[in-house]
Order: structure tokens, then C-alpha cells, then sequence
């Protein structure tokens, strides 16, 4: 019998735990946290929560370096305390999908400390080793047996002593990555799959689930000019065999269980790729996770970026929604673990902090797709002030500015690039209210809270209509009311205004008109006459401003407007 689709009118929350709820003060959040912030979670109305890792890790990238995938880190707790966990979101009417990290392991897992026993080792197969490059000196720059940078900068590859052979990781060298073309390895990694899905859990976020097959000849990647090291990218992602372990998977451990949810992180995907992935007739996955519109900014590499023009976020967002109209779903987010806080990224978080948070959170949640909210998001947090290297925790930061000063770039512009862009600016504490550390920890917390939480908080925010939270609220609640939200279709209309991003939905006789000002400017809606005669004196149904307009009138800087007939 075909999956009931439940997921298309569902939303989901991110929490990332170590930054979540600290429960036994040691300044990192744990399950017990999270247990005791479930109501937050319930007030908002979301519908399933996805964890980032949780498994026994060292924590040399925050959990995404897996060292046991059977237990709970002792930083977050115990099994037990996960399963308490479980039920009480179970017991909310709620759902729990877990971070499913099998691209690479840590290289603490006993899976390659065995491997990296010896050559002859029973599971040297399980990852990725090459003998150094023809003629060349073991562990020399230029001796790696391609030319690829890792995710985390520098290369790919990491030289093991003992054997004299490189092992491959694309991300630390702290993650090796596993060999799928193992059948061994998969099959592992399928029981790991069952003995969690039998435990309870509803789904899986698969994490660079299009790396895991890699183009068996390993090619070097073009050099980009100015740079060392090439780009393997199209040699490593969306391999020859991805489909078919996806199609594999699916039968292996999805098959015949009941109602999931299956998101792969496909960083790099295009639109037909997207497609493939998630038509339901191929059984491969429900949706994807897309990154055009978190890359469009970056000018060369992430951390060299810029501001986005009007109307870009909108053109991007459009035409994925055209792209998976008729076949696939849209995964729909502003923000996660991995990404700047999208009110200072795309919105104006100094001069419209409110009403920029509350357009984009319109913009998206209005489109057709899943949402997915990343914690702090619905509460407009903000990117941190973080002015010195001491102030950053995360291995990409850190990476990346001590490969910049070896190079001898400038301390201040390197700086300047983390502080638009590092990762820890979705990682600091959620500010649940105006306290000493926001509420996050009685201790010292593991990475600095932001200051501003004395005023933006989830405290000052429940119950007062005009606040982010409770825009969150209204949306998502749309979504469960309305059908038209969640099936309807999606129309872009053209405005005189790149400014301005207007849509229309349409199911039935129910229709709905979306107008945004993703600007700090005034903006005329400009929508075409037809429209405009059609949507004449219409209510609207949501706002993020005081006051019901009709779709003629001015839309004032990051005015959002939801109408509906
Ligand atoms: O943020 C990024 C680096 O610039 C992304 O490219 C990110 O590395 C990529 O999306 C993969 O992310 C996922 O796998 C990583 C982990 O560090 C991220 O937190 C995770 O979301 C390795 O497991």
C-alpha cells in the first residue's frame, strides 16, 4: 500500500541539543533539557521534531562525528533518558526523526580503528585508503592521492603512518568516510536503521546522503585560479551507485513500517536530481534538503559573501517551487546548525528586525513544501557579535582561519567572513528569556550567549500577538487549517517591484494571494490587473503589520500580507 504523504502538511523543528536546554548545569543542553522545553514546542504546533546527533561522539564537529551509532553521548544523557524523551513527545501527538550521520564515522569508531589495523584488516574495505600518488613522498603536500580540499579546508585526505597509506575523509580528519560500495557496510548501517526505527523513532534527516557514492576512479577536480587544491565535488557527489543504496535502503529498512518521514541533505542538488529523489514512484526519499538559495550569497567560497540583491531569495525560492510542481516535494527552510541567522543573512535585523524575521518566515511557510523551523528562528534570534577567533567553536571556523593565516591573509577580513558567516551563529544558546544566559544553563555555557537576548526572547514573545513567536504560530497554523497551503498550487505572479515576492495558491475553490516586501523600502505590490481586479477589497487573513489592506495598497518595508477566498 502506498505511504499515506502526512509530512505534506507537517512542520518541522530543528533542535540542535547542545545548545538547546542545559538540565544539569554543565553548560552543554541534554536530552533532560529538551524534555523539559517540550511545551515550547506544542505552543508553536509543529509537528515533528528532527535531533541533530546525539549518539556517543567525540565532538570533534558537534556530534557529526560518530563514534558509537547505538548509544547516547554521555553529554546528552542515556538511553533512558532518550526513550523517556520519546515517549513524551509521542504523548504530545508529536514526532521524532533522527539525524542519520553514514556518509563517515569518527575515526574513534572501533569500525576503523579496526580498519586501520592493517592492510589485510577484515574491514580495511569499510573505508576509503589509497596508496600515496605515483613517485611521491608519503605525507608531503602534493603526495595525496587526489587533489581534493575538504569541506572543513585543507585536503581530503590524512596519511596513516602505520600502513603508509591516506584514508578519505570530505569533511575533519576526525570523519573518515565509510565505503558504501561495501555491501558489509550497508548492511551495518540498515541494522543500526531497524534497531532505531523498532526503538520507536519516526523517520531519519540522512546527513550528505549525496556522498555517499563516490566515482570508483577517484579523479583529481579542476584547480580553480589562485587556488591549491582542485575540486572534487563532481567526483564525489551523486556517484554512480547513489539511487540504487537509496532504492536499497528503502527496501531494506523502510519497507512495510508505517508513517515516516525520510529528508536527505543533498548539498549541491539540482532540480532534476531534487526530482529524482523524491518522486514517490522511485521509493527513494520524501524530500530533499536544496541549497541554492543559502549559496547564493557566497561570492568566492562561503565565507567571501555578499548581500543579495531584491528579489533573488524570491527567484530562487520560485523557481524550485516550479521545478517540483508536478513531481518531488520542496523541503522549505530559511535556516539550520549549518547556516547564519537568516534575520541578519536576508533580512534587516538592525533597523526591521520584527518585520524582516516575520516577511521571510511568511515568504517561506506560505510555499508549497515542508518547513522546516530551526530552533531560535521562531524567536528571531540574531547572529552573534563574535569579534575574536576565541569567541568561535566550530571546526569549519577554526579550520578555515588557521589555513588563512597560514596563506597570510588578513586577521580583520578573515574575521569579517566568520562574522556574516560561521556556523556558530545558529549555535549559540536558545533565549528563552532575559536571565543571566538566557535560561539556557545554570552553568557556563560551552559557547557565549548572545547579548541581545535581554531582549529578544521566547518570554517576552508568548501571547503578544505582534511578536515573531507568535507570527510562527499563526503560520503553521494556517498550514493545518487551511488545505490550500499545504496541496495547493503554486503561481508566482509578476510585480513591478523585484522587491516584492507575490504568489498565489490555488486548490479547488480555495485560493490565496501572498504578498512580501523582502525589502527595507516601500514597495508598490504592482501585481498584474487580473489579479488585482480578481483580489479587489479582499480581507486579508494574515499580517505581520496592524491593520487589514487591500492588495492594492503600499506595502511598507518587509510588509507581509496572506489573503485568502
Ligand atoms: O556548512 C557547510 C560547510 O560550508 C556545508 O557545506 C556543510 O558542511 C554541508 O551542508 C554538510 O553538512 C552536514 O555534514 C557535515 C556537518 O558538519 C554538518 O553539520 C552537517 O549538517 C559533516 O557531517
Amino acid at each position: 500500500a502506498a505511504t499515506p504523504e502526512w509530512w505534506k502538511s507537517a512542520v518541522v523543528y530543528q533542535i540542535y541539543p547542545r545548545s538547546f536546554q542545559d538540565s544539569d548545569g554543565d553548560g552543554v543542553g541534554d536530552l533532560r533539557g529538551i524534555l523539559g522545553r517540550l511545551d515550547h514546542l506544542r505552543r508553536l504546533g509543529v509537528d515533528v521534531i528532527w535531533l541533530s546527533p546525539i549518539y556517543r561522539s567525540p565532538q570533534a564537529d558537534n556530534g557529526y562525528d560518530i563514534s558509537d551509532y547505538q548509544q547516547i553521548d554521555s553529554v546528552f544523557g542515556t538511553l533512558d533518558d532518550f526513550d523517556e524523551l520519546l515517549a513524551a513527545v509521542h504523548a504530545r501527538g508529536m514526532k521524532l526523526v533522527m539525524d542519520l550521520v553514514v556518509n563517515h564515522t569518527s575515526d574513534e569508531h572501533p569500525w576503523f580503528l579496526q580498519s586501520r589495523a592493517g592492510r589485510d584488516s577484515p574491514k580495511r574495505d569499510w573505508y576509503i585508503w589509497r596508496p600515496p600518488r605515483e613517485g611521491c613522498v608519503p605525507g608531503e603536500p602534493g603526495s595525496e592521492p587526489t587533489n581534493w580540499e575538504s569541506f572543513f579546508s585543507g585536503p581530503t585526505w590524512t596519511l596513516d603512518e602505520t600502513s603508509g597509506e591516506y584514508y578519505l575523509h570530505l569533511f575533519a580528519s576526525k570523519q573518515p568516510d565509510l565505503n558504501w560500495d561495501n555491501p558489509d557496510v550497508r548492511e551495518a548501517v540498515y541494522t543500526m536503521m531497524r534497531w532505531w526505527l523498532d526503538r520507536g523513532v519516526d523517520g531519519f534527516r540522512m546527513d550528505v546522503i549525496n556522498l555517499i557514492s563516490k566515482h570508483p576512479d577517484l579523479p583529481d577536480g579542476l584547480v580553480p585560479e589562485g587556488k591549491t587544491h582542485g575540486d572534487g565535488f563532481p567526483h564525489f557527489s551523486a556517484g554512480p551507485r547513489l539511487h540504487e543504496y537509496l532504492r536499497e535502503m528503502r527496501r531494506e529498512v523502510f519497507d512495510g513500517r508505517g508513517a515516516l518521514l525520510t529528508v536527505g541533505e543533498t548539498p549541491g542538488v539540482t532540480k532534476a536530481e531534487a526530482a529524482l529523489f523524491s518522486d514517490p514512484s522511485r521509493r527513494e526519499l520524501d524530500m530533499v534538503f536544496q541549497f541554492e538559495h543559502v549559496s547564493l550569497d557566497h561570492v568566492d567560497g562561503k565565507f567571501r559573501s555578499r548581500r543579495l540583491e531584491p528579489g533573488e531569495l524570491a527567484d530562487s525560492f520560485a523557481e524550485w517551487q516550479e521545478a517540483l510542481a508536478t513531481v518531488g516535494w520542496n523541503s522549505l527552510y530559511l535556516s539550520n546548525h549549518d547556516q547564519p541567522r537568516p534575520v541578519t543573512r536576508f533580512g534587516d535585523a538592525g533597523r526591521w528586525w520584527r518585520e524582516s524575521a516575520t516577511a521571510l518566515a511568511t515568504a517561506l511557510h506560505m510555499q508549497r513544501g515542508t518547513p522546516y523551523i530551526y530552533q531560535g528562528e521562531e524567536l528571531g534570534m540574531t547572529n552573534a557579535p563574535f569579534r575574536d577567533i576565541r569567541d568561535y567553536r566550530d571546526v569549519e571556523s577554526l579550520n578555515y582561519y588557521a589555513y588563512a593565516m597560514a596563506r597570510g591573509e588578513r586577521p580583520e577580513e578573515v574575521i569579517e567572513g566568520l562574522q556574516a558567516m560561521s556556523r556558530d551563529h545558529a549555535r549559540t544558546p536558545v533565549q528563552w528569556d532575559g536571565t543571566e544566559n538566557a535560561g539556557f544553563t545554570g552553568g557556563s555555557p560551552w559557547i557565549g550567549v548572545n547579548p541581545n537576548h535581554a531582549t529578544v526572547n521566547a518570554e517576552r514573545q508568548y501571547g503578544d500577538g505582534s511578536s515573531v513567536f507568535e507570527h510562527y504560530r499563526a503560520l503553521i497554523d494556517l498550514r493545518h487549517r487551511l488545505p490550500v497551503v499545504a496541496d495547493g498550487d503554486f503561481v508566482r505572479l509578476d510585480t513591478a517591484d523585484p522587491a516584492v515576492f507575490a504568489f498565489e495558491r490555488n486548490l479547488g475553490d480555495e485560493h490565496l494571494l501572498v504578498l512580501v516586501n523582502l525589502s527595507s523600502e516601500p514597495a508598490s505590490p504592482g501585481i498584474p490587473a487580473r489579479e488585482r481586479t480578481r483580489w479587489r477589497g479582499a480581507e486579508p487573513i494574515l499580517v505581520n503589520l496592524g491593520g487589514g489592506s487591500d492588495p492594492d495598497a503600499a506595502l511598507a518595508p518587509w510588509e507581509a500580507r496572506v489573503y485568502l477566498r
